[in-house]
């Protein structure tokens, strides 16, 4: 009988024959979540990446909590790989095994600015905590009882940790763990929570497979990851997802989510529909307002630049602006002027960095960009790339070189610092607002991805 000396396929073997890598995550901002283009995050774009090498589609489908996750893991029929965020641990190496990590992330106990911190394990006694149900964090509680006694806390299913956040930011409960990343992410929505301190040293996060499951697909994945580390990929995605706490500083991160909530429902429509009439996406707008004023339309810089879009006297006239102050007209002229220079920039600048240089023109002026190309070229840089001008920029404020350009001094530090905010914020204002449908001018609708309205279909349809 021939079959019977056939050997059974391995399992990345399977996965090529079917053309199809099938894996579970949670949904949830830190790992698997839908926004404006339909499916993201950090997990996400990730294993999105890893079926793109192996040259199969992605199927994703989502556990309502980790025990069902490694149950559905376990399954012959079930999925052949778990990308959740997840730590190895004792028990949870009996039923799976992972692989090479990719990112390092600290379990933190969030508590609620203005309530009593604690600053160590001890302090946790006597206060209301939940956690997720079969987190490493609960472990981490268990382990704690041992030694204090008097610890309670609660385990939930029914919650994610965005809800857990919510629900420290809202005074329901006092206490709760998530780990550094999701923080991270979340900081922008929950002005109020904060870290009481690190529980424990980091941990790396790891994919994993069943563990009876044979090696094939878990070398390969190890392979990719390794590969994913070289080459950037990782790192740019960690930047995206969890870079802008660093970026902004934690102060910076809660200020901006205050004003997202106080300040930029009143502006909102402004930037809706004159994004419309410009045809650019409102929170591009918005993310200028913000790194110019805070959205505050009365501001004026030291040098007389003024209003909430931060127009010079000059441009505001151009662009038919008789009140700076006003913050309609401030946000109809800076738009327009927007993208007016964006228009007026060489053809050879191609989409995304077409928008970046676009934006250091809105701060620099086009003449100073145009000079900092100009020393990219001689330099043997691409003057079409924003990594490459943004390198030269700071030079037009060095006499050695700013003497050798046409329009001389700028204060070229500035727009390398104002287009790196503007992307941060801009990425932030994707996360929390809903896409501008066709014709709808709404006001207030801020949304927090991964909470169950927002939950996808248990299967996505193959891309
Ligand atoms: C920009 C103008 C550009 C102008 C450049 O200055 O203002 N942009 C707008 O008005 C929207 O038109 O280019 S030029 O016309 O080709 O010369 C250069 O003059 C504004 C910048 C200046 C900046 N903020 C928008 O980004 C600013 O106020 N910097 C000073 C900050 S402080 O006073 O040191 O705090």
């Amino acid at each position: 009988m021939l079959g019977a000396c056939v050997e059974k396929p391995s399992t990345l073997e399977r996965v090529k024959e079917d053309g199809v890598l099938r894996v579970i995550t949670r949904n949830s901002p830190a790992t698997y979540f839908q926004d404006r283009n339909g499916e993201t995050g950090f997990e996400y774009e990730l294993v999105k990446h890893f079926a793109d090498d192996l040259g199969v589609k992605l199927q994703i489908e989502t556990a309502d909590n980790l025990d069902e996750l490694f149950d559905a893991l376990g399954k012959p029929s079930g999925p052949v790989l778990a990308a959740a965020g997840l730590v190895s641990s004792e028990r949870r190496n009996a039923q799976a095994k992972f692989s090479h990590p990719y990112l390092e992330v600290t379990p933190q106990v969030i508590y609620r600015n203005g309530r009593p911190r604690p600053t160590e394990a001890k302090g946790l006694v006597g206060k209301k905590i939940m956690v997720l149900k079969g987190s490493s964090h609960a472990d981490q509680l268990a382990e704690l009882k041992k030694r204090y006694p008097g610890l309670q806390y609660e385990e939930s299913d029914a919650v994610e940790v965005v809800d857990l956040l919510r629900m420290v930011d809202e005074g329901q409960i006092d206490l709760t763990l998530v780990d550094s990343n999701e923080l991270a992410m979340n900081q922008v929505y929950f002005p109020n929570v904060r870290v009481a301190f690190d529980l424990g040293d980091a941990r790396d996060q790891r994919w994993a497979v069943a563990a009876g499951d044979d090696n094939s697909l878990l070398n390969e994945v190890n392979e990719y990851l390794d590969k994913a580390q070289k080459n950037g990929t990782l790192q740019r995605l960690k930047d995206r997802y969890y870079g802008h706490v660093d970026v902004l500083g934690y102060v910076g991160a809660y200020t901006f989510a205050q004003h997202l909530q106080q300040r930029l429902p009143k502006y909102e429509k402004h930037f809706k529909s004159y994004a419309k009439v410009e045809q650019v996406d409102w929170r591009l707008l918005a993310a200028i307002g913000y790194q110019e004023s805070m959205w505050q339309p009365e501001v004026t810089s030291k040098t007389g630049v003024r209003g909430l879009m931060m127009l010079t006297q000059r441009t505001a006239q151009a662009m038919g602006v008789s009140n700076r102050l006003d913050p309609k007209q401030s946000i109809q002229g800076g738009a327009k002027y927007f993208m007016k220079i964006k228009a007026e920039l060489a053809d050879s600048i191609q989409e995304p960095d077409r928008t970046w240089f676009a934006l250091a023109a809105y701060n620099v002026g086009s003449g100073h960009l145009e000079d900092a190309r100009t020393l990219a070229k001689r330099e043997k840089l691409n003057p079409n790339k924003w990594l490459d001008v943004k390198k030269m920029l700071p030079r037009l404020s060095q006499k050695q070189w700013y003497r050798q350009t046409k329009y001389g001094y700028a204060r070229g530090g500035e727009p390398v610092h104002f287009v790196a905010n503007i992307r941060r914020y801009y990425d932030i204002l994707t996360w929390v607002t809903q896409p501008q449908l066709e014709g709808q001018v709404a006001e207030g609708n801020l949304h927090v991805p991964g909470v169950n309205k927002d939950k996808p279909a248990e299967q996505s349809p193959p891309m």
